[in-house]
């Protein structure tokens, strides 16, 4: 919605926070609607359950990715580093727990890559390697995704008889051609909200379960093609470890979405993306870094359980040494 709000209505606002955008909206909902299909239901063949989802292959994705950034915390401050290989996961000879059959491993190395059409075409960026836990709930539940399945049945195709175990690739294209309202949302340009001053703050988190953080990398890196000086008035922050839009081992308030999770989070630039896009659009104060919150047990009354600087697209959270639950011992590099 803020993003479509610049491009279409550019004189709205003087400054735009969009939090995991839902850019290229089409693809989105096709890549949501393919994990249906390749999961099959809950209890069908070779599926796989939310409990070795949850443990053994999120345990694999942190043995694999997490210590890629200097420090085994949990969090994966940079996932598009993290190619998790699932055959390491295959049963052997004799061995039917703790582990995947060959077909299982076949479905996991599906949903981890990058979803594209027969000829190599991206559609959308594969998902985060590390969302496993609230995945789930939703993408990876067994049953259609109901945001995917309804804009299918109702919009698309206008069947209500439709099957979400029919989609397939031919559907995202019909979709992606059709682009019901004019819905996609994936500017390369923003030239009316650019000349007039306006601002935008984009962050996402790292290890997002229903939009991949991949995707607004993606998006930026579109914009930027066109811009060099995009960071102008377009910037956007990775918070590692931060589910879909809040919550996640990683230190993810950042005063995001008002209540609940904006709870303890002070009206600061520094800390708090409202307060900062004001204060960028306002005073001319450019955000370097957002600094992001964990809280004990993610209850604000409990104290600060420790903070992170997260950086400005495209540099890269890097471990300098000391403790690494101290800011200081992070530091943002290209
Ligand atoms: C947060 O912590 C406080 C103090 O320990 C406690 O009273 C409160 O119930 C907690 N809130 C939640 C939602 O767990
Ligand atoms: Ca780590």
């Amino acid at each position: 919605m803020g993003i479509k709000a610049v491009k279409t209505f550019p004189t709205d606002y003087d400054g735009i926070v969009a939090g995991a955008p839902a850019v290229d909206f089409n693809n989105l909902q096709g890549q949501r609607a393919m994990f249906y299909p390749t999961t099959g239901p809950i209890g069908s063949p070779d599926f796989i359950t939310a409990e070795t989802c949850k443990g053994l292959i999120h345990d694999e994705v942190l043995r694999q990715c997490d210590h890629l950034d200097g420090v085994e915390d949990g969090i994966i401050e940079i996932p598009s580093k993290c190619f998790f290989n699932p055959w390491t996961l295959l049963c052997r000879q004799g061995e039917s727990t703790d582990c995947l059959t060959f077909a299982q491993v076949k479905q996991v190395q599906e949903i981890y890559a990058p979803y594209t059409y027969a000829d190599g075409q991206l559609i959308f960026p594969r998902i985060n390697p590390g969302n496993e836990e609230q995945a789930v709930l939703k993408l990876l539940a067994g049953k259609p995704f109901s945001y995917s399945e309804d804009w299918f049945r109702y919009v698309v195709l206008r069947d209500r008889d439709w099957d979400a175990t029919t989609y397939n690739r031919d559907l995202v294209r019909r979709a992606d051609e059709l682009n019901p309202f004019n819905i996609r949302t994936y500017p390369k340009t923003l030239p009316v909200f650019k000349e007039r001053g306006g601002k935008i703050l984009s962050y996402h988190g790292g290890q997002d379960n229903q939009i991949t953080q991949f995707n607004t990398e993606r998006f930026w890196d579109h914009m930027a093609s066109t811009d060099r000086n995009l960071h102008d008035y377009f910037r956007f922050f990775r918070i590692s470890g931060m589910f879909h839009c809040s919550s996640g081992p990683g230190a993810w308030a950042v005063g995001q979405g008002g209540g609940a999770p904006a709870a303890g989070i002070p009206f600061d630039p520094q800390q708090n993306v409202l307060a900062a896009i004001v204060a960028w659009v306002e005073e001319g104060r450019v955000p370097d870094t957002l600094t992001g919150t964990k809280f004990v047990d993610d209850n604000h009354t409990r104290g600060i359980d420790f903070q992170r600087d997260h950086c400005l697209y495209p540099r890269e959270q890097t471990y300098i040494g000391g403790d690494h639950r101290q800011s200081s011992s992070w530091k943002c590099e290209l």
